[in-house]
């Protein structure tokens, strides 16, 4: 197949009403730091079983249309030997794959930071590929402060995104772009708008200069909130506006979809900004969808505790966040779902 048909085709099995993508690429330290909550040590055998619990959850093909693995996950094998990936894919949920190799300091631009991992894509991509990853993942993420992100640091990590989508869609993998602005600190909704803006700008414009088809990728932004520190609280609606202004200025409609990262958000909060997005804006040019790791893992990782009989607990508060999501996609989310199992 060319690989302009390869791309379209994981784009369209990806890109679906109704549906959003499980974020479950967790590097070491950071399922460590889910796991520790719940008093589960990350050895590999939990993170397969708890990973395998999540994959086959009864149903949540009915709202998940794309799973971020990590690359250990890529490589493990369910209880009947089959590898996961192909547990995914015989269920019409495409398998993905977290590419960079985590992020540090940018030199000489304090405060800045840049992810790593460019060196030897195409060849790791040739190998996740044959394992069967459709679409990548690459995370660049923004500090506020007064002086961060300095210019310098939005236009280093616009390249270093374009450069890994433009690798991706050389190889036929649809590359998700994920620029995340952190809800850290105690700047305002208007600042987080401010910087959001600055940095997909420079994005687009990397992803232009690297000839990157935008019609075959999927961006994976932060929503525009105040910091979690500010002490003016903003509503679902009064976000969704905000998000929705500086996507129209920055994100060009070829862009299928955009799938947003929940950042810390509760799942409550996360599935009813969603939803404030697509029940006030029924016409954007993108679906407006979910990417979410923590917003749709926080009550499976409550529910599971580590324990083998509390799996189909842990499966049903994934189908429930799944499902409301689903409809938060559609606008059709309401609070007093969340009564229902
Ligand atoms: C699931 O967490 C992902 C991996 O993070 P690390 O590489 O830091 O371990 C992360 O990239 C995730 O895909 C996004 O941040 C979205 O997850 P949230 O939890 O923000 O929805």
């Amino acid at each position: 197949m060319a690989i302009a048909d390869e791309l379209q085709t994981t784009i369209e099995h990806m890109v679906q009403a109704g549906k959003g993508i499980l974020a479950a690429d967790e590097s070491q330290p950071t399922i460590a730091k889910r796991f520790a909550p719940i008093g589960v040590e990350s050895t590999e055998e939990n993170r397969l079983a708890y990973r395998a619990l999540l994959f086959t959850a009864p149903g949540i093909e009915d709202y998940i249309s794309g799973v971020i693995l990590f690359e250990e996950t890529l490589g493990q094998n369910g209880d009947d030997g089959t590898p996961l990936p192909e547990v995914l894919a015989r269920r019409g949920i495409v398998p993905g794959i977290k590419v960079d190799k985590g992020k540090g300091p940018l030199a000489l631009s304090p405060g800045d930071l840049i992810t790593y991992g460019l060196d030897g894509l195409a060849e790791r991509l040739r190998q996740y590929k044959g394992q069967g990853a459709r679409f990548a993942k690459w995370r660049e993420v923004y500090s506020i402060s007064e002086r961060n992100p300095t210019p310098l640091g939005i236009s280093a990590n616009a390249e270093m995104l374009a450069r890994y989508a433009a690798v991706c869609q050389e190889q036929g993998i649809v590359p998700i772009v994920e620029p995340e602005v952190l809800i850290d600190g105690d700047h305002s909704l208007a600042r987080c708008a401010e910087v959001t803006e600055a940095v997909q700008k420079e994005i687009f414009h990397a992803l232009h200069r690297h000839h990157v088809a935008l019609e075959h990728m999927i961006l994976k932004p932060n929503m525009v909130l105040p910091g979690k520190d500010h002490p003016v609280r903003a509503s679902a609606e009064e976000i969704a506006a905000a998000t929705l202004r500086v996507f129209r200025r920055t994100v060009p409609v070829a862009v299928p979809s955009i799938n947003f990262l929940s950042g810390g958000l509760s799942p409550e909060e996360a599935t009813a900004n969603l939803n404030a997005m697509n029940a006030g804006f029924p016409h954007a040019p993108w679906l407006l969808s979910f990417s979410y790791g923590r917003a749709l893992q926080q009550t499976v990782l409550q529910a599971w505790q580590g324990k083998a009989e509390n799996a189909i607990a842990a499966q049903r508060a994934l189908l429930k966040r799944a499902r409301l999501n689903g409809a938060a996609q559609r606008g059709e989310y309401r609070a007093a779902m969340e009564a229902s199992d």
